[in-house]
């Protein structure tokens, strides 16, 4: 089981970033979501399906680009 990563448009503070990890963290599968800001980027762990998180980013009024 590897770790997804998800490069994320849009987050600027703190805010966002927690806004993300609850998002993640709701996802089905989902066993751990950490964002980190300075890389814009969530790193996943669990077996979540990529567009099940996706989604879910997208529904937090963020966007995955990559
Ligand atoms: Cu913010």
């Amino acid at each position: 089981m590897s770790d997804t990563v998800l490069k994320i448009e849009g987050m600027s503070c703190n805010h966002c970033k927690m806004s993300v990890e609850k998002a993640l963290k709701k996802v089905a599968g989902v066993e751990k979501a950490e964002v980190d800001l300075g890389r814009k980027e969530a790193v996943v762990a669990g077996s979540a399906d990529r567009a099940e998180l996706v989604k879910a980013v997208d529904e937090a009024g963020f966007k995955v680009v990559e």
